[in-house]
Formats: C-alpha cells, sequence, structure tokens
C-alpha cells in the first residue's frame, strides 16, 4: 500500500522515480556489480561490497532468528562505524524498520523514539564519546538490547543466511526524524521506493562515480550524510564512503589525504573550521573535488572562501528529513552557488512560495514572483504525513498534501531557492536543530520554573544558539547553570541544553500584550537580537 494517494503513486511509477527496488535488492545489485571494490572503510575496518553484502545477509537471518519479523520498528544508535551499514541493511533484509537515533541522543529522546515507533529493540553500542550507550538502551528498552562488540551481537553476526523474503517497496523503510519545532520529535516514514529516487539523483547531481570516495563526516544516522548524496549515494555509484569517527578538522584532513576522499558533506561551521584549518595543514587535500555545505545557511562570505581554501568546488545542499533536497549543480554559474541553497531534485518537486504571515498558508497563497514567502512542498519522495500524528498532520500538511517546511525563501527565476528565515519555532544550532517547545517543556518541569520561551540569538560561530528566558515561581530563585544541569540530567542531547538562559521577573516583553507564545517568542527574539 502506497503513502502517497494511488493516482499520484501511480505517477511517480510511471515517471520511473519509483521502481520497485528494495535497498537489500539494491544491495545485492551492487555486489554483483562492484564486489571487491571497496564499499565502507571505518578506523579499523575494510570492506568490499561483497563482505558488506555477507554481512548484512548474516545479520538480517540473525534478526529473524531472534523473533525480528518483517514491519517491526527497530531503534538504531549507532556512532560512525561500518557495522551502522551492515546493521541498517540487515535490518531492510529482514523487512524490519529502522528508527534513526543520533548518537547525542540521550534517554530522554531514546523512551521518546521507542515508544513513539513500538520499537521491538534497540541496537547500540557500549562506551561512545564518554556514555554508556548500553546501559542507557537497557535501561529505556522495552524488547531487546543489542550491543555492537558484545557477544550477542557477534552471535547474530554469524548466523548462516537464509532466503528472507522482500519487503513491499513501497511500503516504509525507516523512521528518520525531524528536526521539530514542537513538543518532541516527529517520526518520518520514508519508503525504499521514494529515497531510493533521491539517493540515485542525489549521486548524479553531485557527480559520484564508482572511483568517488565519500567522507561521513557527520553523523551518519542523519538524512544529509545518508544520503545528500552521502553513504547511499556513494554505495549506489559503487563508491567507497570512509566514516570519520568525528568531524573536525584534523580528523577529516587525515582522512582526505589518506584514503584519497573526492567528496564530503558538512555544516556552515565545520566548512568555516576547515577553511581556517586548511591554511596551516601539512596534509594533501588535492583529492578533494567537491564539498557539500547545508543543513544551516551559508552565508555569501563563507560560501566565497570554501573553493579557495579547500581547493575543491562547494555545492550547497538545502534539504529535510521530510523531503525536499535542493542542489546547486557542479556547473552552475557561480553567483547562484554562492547566494543559493540550490533547486529540487525532482523536475516533479511542486515548490510553492505563499504567505509568509500566515503559517496556515493554503498552496494557492501564493505571493508575487521573487517576494520571500513560506515554503511549501510536495513530490516524489516528500512525505504526506508524519507517522502516527494524525493531528499534528492537519496543520503541517496543506489540505492537498504539500508540506509546510517552515521555511521562509525566494524563488529565483532559475528555480533556485534562497533560504532567507525560517517561520518555524526552531533554533537551526549550527545545522542541529533544536524545538523551542521541547526544552521550554524541560525547563518548566522544574519546580522552581514558572514558564520559560526559548529563542534563537545571533552566533558567530554557529548561526544561532539557544536563549531561555525563564520567570520562576514566586519565592523562588533558581540560576542559570542549574537549570542548565536540570535539563541535561534529563537526559537531552547536548546540543538542545540551553547555551544561555536569563532568569527574568517576567518576560521583558509580556507589556507589549503578547497572548501566544509564538508572538511572545518572536518579542523575545527582536529583542535578544538587538542586545
Ligand atoms: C537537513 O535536514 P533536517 O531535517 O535536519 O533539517 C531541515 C531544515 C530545513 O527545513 C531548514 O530549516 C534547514 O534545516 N536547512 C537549511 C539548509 N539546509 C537545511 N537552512 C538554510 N540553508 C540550508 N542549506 O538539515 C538536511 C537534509 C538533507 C540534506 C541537507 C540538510
Amino acid at each position: 500500500m502506497s503513502l502517497w494517494p494511488e493516482e499520484t503513486a501511480a505517477r511517480y511509477r510511471a515517471s520511473g522515480y519509483w521502481r520497485g527496488q528494495t535497498f537489500g535488492a539494491l544491495l545485492t545489485s551492487l555486489k554483483d556489480a562492484y564486489a571487491d571494490r571497496t564499499a565502507v572503510v571505518g578506523e579499523d575496518q575494510r570492506w568490499p561490497f561483497a563482505e558488506l553484502d555477507e554481512r548484512a545477509h548474516r545479520l538480517a537471518a540473525g534478526f529473524a532468528a531472534n523473533g525480528i519479523k518483517q514491519g517491526d520498528r527497530v531503534v538504531v544508535q549507532l556512532p560512525n562505524i561500518p557495522e551502522f551499514v551492515s546493521v541498517v541493511f540487515g535490518l531492510w533484509r529482514a523487512g524490519a524498520v529502522p528508527v534513526f537515533a543520533l548518537p547525542a541522543h540521550r534517554d530522554s529522546e531514546l523512551r521518546h523514539f521507542v515508544e513513539q515507533s513500538e520499537a521491538t529493540a534497540i541496537i547500540t553500542v557500549g562506551e561512545h564519546a564518554g556514555h554508556d550507550h548500553a546501559k542507557m538502551a537497557r535501561e529505556v528498552a522495552e524488547g531487546r538490547v543489542f550491543v555492537v562488540g558484545e557477544p550477542e551481537f557477534a552471535e547474530l553476526a554469524e548466523t548462516e543466511p537464509c532466503e528472507l523474503p522482500d519487503p513491499d517497496p513501497e511500503g516504509m523503510a525507516f523512521l528518520q526524524l525531524s528536526g521539530g519545532s514542537t513538543g518532541l520529535p516527529k517520526l518520518i516514514p520514508r519508503t525504499h521506493d521514494d529515497y531510493l529516487y533521491s539517493v540515485r539523483e542525489s549521486a548524479r547531481i553531485c557527480g559520484l562515480k564508482k572511483e568517488s570516495v565519500y567522507l561521513a563526516a557527520l553523523p551518519v544516522a542523519h538524512n544529509f550524510p545518508l544520503s545528500s548524496p552521502g553513504l547511499l549515494g556513494a554505495l549506489h555509484a559503487g563508491a567507497a564512503t570512509v566514516l570519520a569517527p568525528r568531524p573536525d578538522a584534523d580528523t577529516a584532513f587525515r582522512l582526505i589525504e589518506a584514503e584519497g576522499v573526492t567528496i564530503s558533506g558538512v555544516v556552515p561551521p565545520l566548512a568555516a573550521a576547515w577553511v581556517q584549518a586548511a591554511a596551516r595543514t601539512a596534509r594533501d587535500l588535492s583529492s578533494l573535488d567537491v564539498l557539500l555545505v547545508g543543513g544551516a545557511k551559508c552565508g555569501r562570505e563563507l560560501a566565497e572562501r570554501i573553493g579557495p581554501a579547500l581547493g575543491c568546488q562547494l555545492q550547497q545542499v538545502f534539504g529535510m528529513a521530510e523531503g525536499l533536497v535542493c542542489y546547486t549543480r557542479l556547473d552552475d554559474p557561480e553567483d547562484l552557488v554562492l547566494s543559493t541553497q540550490g533547486r529540487p531534485i525532482s523536475p516533479d518537486d511542486e515548490v510553492r512560495v505563499v504567505n509568509p504571515d500566515d503559517p496556515l498558508a493554503e498552496s494557492d497563497h501564493v505571493v508575487e514572483p521573487g517576494e520571500i514567502g513560506a515554503l511549501l512542498t510536495r513530490g516524489p519522495y516528500t512525505i504526506r504525513g508524519y507517522y502516527n500524528a494524525a493531528e499534528h498532520n492537519k496543520t503541517a500538511f496543506t489540505d492537498d498534501g504539500f508540506y509546510r517546511t517552515g521555511d521562509l525563501v525566494r524563488r529565483r527565476e532559475s528555480g533556485h531557492l534562497e533560504v532567507v528565515g525560517r517561520a518555524k519555532e526552531q533554533i537551526n544550532r549550527g545545522g542541529e536543530k533544536v524545538a523551542a517547545e521541547e526544552v521550554e517543556n524541560h525547563l518548566m518541569a522544574h519546580p522552581g520554573v514558572l514558564d520559560a520561551a526559548v529563542v534563537a540569538v545571533p552566533d558567530e560561530y554557529l548561526g544561532e544558539r539557544t536563549c531561555a528566558y525563564v520567570v520562576p515561581v514566586d519565592g523562588s530563585q533558581p540560576s542559570a547553570a542549574e537549570l542548565r544541569r536540570f535539563v541535561r540530567e534529563r537526559g537531552v542531547a547536548a546540543f538542545k541544553v540551553p547555551d544561555l538562559v536569563e532568569v527574568v521577573g517576567e518576560f521583558p516583553v509580556t507589556g507589549v500584550g503578547k497572548t501566544s507564545k509564538r508572538e511572545l517568542r518572536a518579542a523575545l527574539a527582536a529583542l535578544a537580537k538587538e542586545r
């Protein structure tokens, strides 16, 4: 059954966007075409396509033998290690549905993913970056926990391969996480067919060929390094993916030199750090042809420095886990590459720029060409609804199925989009998305907090940081440090802990008659910007 209206689905099939291939079947064809070529490189492992295929077959059989059935959701929280790839393909072959958690997520988020998706298992690591992931997963899990590196996982990985039925290519392949703007991250159902279309086209648009080497610098479960063109785009092209354990310039440059990396993707603050480090590195970065920059706005000044500093071509990417991905093209005129965030992948990506003042503007409320408006989109790889979120879907999508991205854009005649701002209640902290309401809810769980409003403040390095305005209950005087510690101890990703906390008697702008949190946030954000 399709997650799109049947008529639309038929059109996407007829156009050749949806080809009826699953990820499991893709890996089989890749193994046939590229058996001995390197597929995945980790710190101390190097797997050719044939080995990745074999490992995924064994894991699939192991998962099935351990009761993981077709359609079962399984939370995957793995860092950039080769086992991420074998586990995810193993789950796909078993017909299971990975739920992609980031390594930064902590117990409150993990618990939410497990509950929302009704996951029957968690696959994780032991210690990673000073945190005991295995312990956290065991506290949170409602089903099994498999820990890469522990004997139980090794047993799974050694299971005799067996024939397993291929799942429905139009069914849910995995659940990706939304950056979110309301309470907690929503789950995004992506199908084999829709995602593979975006992967194939991304690989082509980014010029990947089998001789390419992709460096996954960002956490690979995120949509950007996963598929734009990312790990999956590289695999699709028969190219190798090098998994960087950390994204810093020292690590990345070492790997670029050692592995002959030709292409990578980073968020703007990292691009800035790499640009700076390039000036004094002794590493040979000459293999690097293309650097994708996206996840947050890459300003023109930074955009201009990237090519000369790193000796590569800049490609801007503006995407979202919900679907739509825009790229500047490798043969675009320089001005477009430096000043826009690209144009959509597909000729059938429908883009509407609508009245920015109405959060519920429908798809016919379009602004004049060239004017700033809110971006709506619909297309062959953009979801029509979040998973199990009927109520939220009523406002997140228009009546005719356009996704309300919450981004403010201007469209050029060429179809290129310039992202100029945001209408959603989200802080983009250097590419990491923080939903204002989620952090406010954590703050308001503190007994000394009466109310809280979280807003973005400009930051030279990250683009934006979070600032929480907090009104204490009478007689209480919680300090900023205590509140930050409190939020952290509730078990949230470190990037969600407010950077700044201002404890105030009342919201400095309530006098202006703010009635909704939305208006309050807007007024506070304006105030914070002025300071
Ligand atoms: C990527 O995906 P998400 O789901 O973490 O975040 C999506 C949001 C967009 O709606 C937009 O607000 C922002 O991130 N964004 C950008 C941007 N790229 C993403 N804002 C300004 N300029 C850009 N270039 O972030 C993502 C997914 C696939 C590829 C690349 C990024």
